[in-house]
């Protein structure tokens, strides 16, 4: 049962509306959007150490350049995020302290090593080409701090995407026969996560109803899944490789690629704490914390003595 207050944050979601944060809103909704932003801001934190990993052993300065500046970009998004969900009145540290004690989740995909350079390739075309097609909806969804922040973001995943299709290019298509290898080595291990990324089957989807009838998302997991292997099948065939999945076809009835069926044990074995990488990542972002200790005292410290200064004053 609804009370009115529900019912009219409801009319004015239905309205097309735009939420902001002083405005009233049920609790559920609040809890929601806490709980997706601060997993979208994890994981673009996270998402730095898989492709931190070749910084020191990109092939040449200007991969190295674009490499760091595209990291750099995360570190960003993750900030942007991290202020979008403040805004919904949880505390940062809280939020943090929630990653690091592997209470909060973030994307299943940053749990995969990357083992060769082509994986820098395919992180950009795959993973960051995933993630524009999730996140340009976001950018129309009902809770405007959220909303504004995707606008930025996906600029930048756009580019994030064109570079890793621009190095694959350049190792499928002018590359040695090893760098081609190379390049199918990636896909092989990357396709499938890359298609987990979007979540659970519809079915078995628990927060969707709710939040495709709040507006926070607008289309579907299995939806968005078939738009990424719909744009993405012609690219491979440009670059020449070859998707791992024998199910793979082309269906003039429905004007869709059809697909083979994901391993969802897999994905939530990775969710639960246990794909090849989990332990490894959470460790990374727990040593850094610490290690940084010293800096977030002495920042504290600095204010104190500026307050100290302005007392006297
Ligand atoms: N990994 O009921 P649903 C990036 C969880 S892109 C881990 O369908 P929902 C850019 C889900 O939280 C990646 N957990 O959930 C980059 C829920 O658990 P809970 C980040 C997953 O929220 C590129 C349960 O399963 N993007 O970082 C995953 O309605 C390159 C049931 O699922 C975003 O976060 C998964 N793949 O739909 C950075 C986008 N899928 O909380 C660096 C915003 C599901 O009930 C380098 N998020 N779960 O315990 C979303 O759009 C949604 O949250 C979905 C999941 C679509 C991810």
């Amino acid at each position: 049962q609804m009370s009115d207050e529900e019912r009219r944050f409801q009319e004015r979601i239905d309205e097309g509306v735009r939420i902001e944060a002083r405005d009233w809103m049920p609790e559920a909704y609040r809890k929601t959007l806490v709980r997706q932003i601060s997993q979208h801001a994890h994981s673009e934190v996270v998402g730095m150490l898989p492709e931190g990993n070749w910084i020191t052993r990109a092939p040449s300065l200007k991969r190295k350049a674009i490499l760091m500046a595209k990291v750099q970009d995360e570190a960003g998004h993750g900030l942007y995020l991290y202020s979008a969900a403040e805004t919904l009145g949880v505390s940062r540290d809280k939020l943090v302290d929630d990653l690091l004690s592997g209470k909060a989740k973030y994307s299943s995909i940053f749990n995969y090593p990357t083992l060769n350079w082509a994986d820098i390739g395919m992180i950009g075309w795959l993973v960051d080409g995933s993630a524009i097609i999730n996140q340009i909806p976001l950018c129309r969804c009902s809770y405007g701090p959220y909303a504004r922040a995707m606008v930025r973001v996906c600029k930048e995943e756009s580019f994030h995407q064109r570079q890793g299709y621009d190095l694959l290019i350049q190792m499928c298509l002018h590359g040695t026969p090893e760098q081609k290898a190379m390049a199918q080595d990636s896909i092989n291990r990357w396709w499938w996560p890359a298609l987990m990324m979007f979540g659970p089957s519809d079915a078995d989807s628990t927060n969707s109803a709710q939040s495709m009838q709040w507006k926070i998302k607008l289309f579907s997991n299995d939806e968005l899944r078939q738009k990424m292997v719909d744009q993405t099948v012609p690219q491979a065939e440009y670059l020449g490789l070859t998707i791992p999945d024998p199910d793979l076809r082309w269906n003039e009835e429905r004007g869709h690629y059809d697909f083979g069926e994901i391993d969802w044990d897999e994905f939530w074995a990775v969710i639960k704490g246990n794909g090849p990488c989990n332990r490894e990542r959470l460790q990374a972002r727990v040593d850094a914390h610490e290690n940084g200790a010293w800096f977030r005292e002495a920042l504290d410290a600095h204010a104190q003595k500026q307050e100290a200064i302005r007392k006297v004053a």
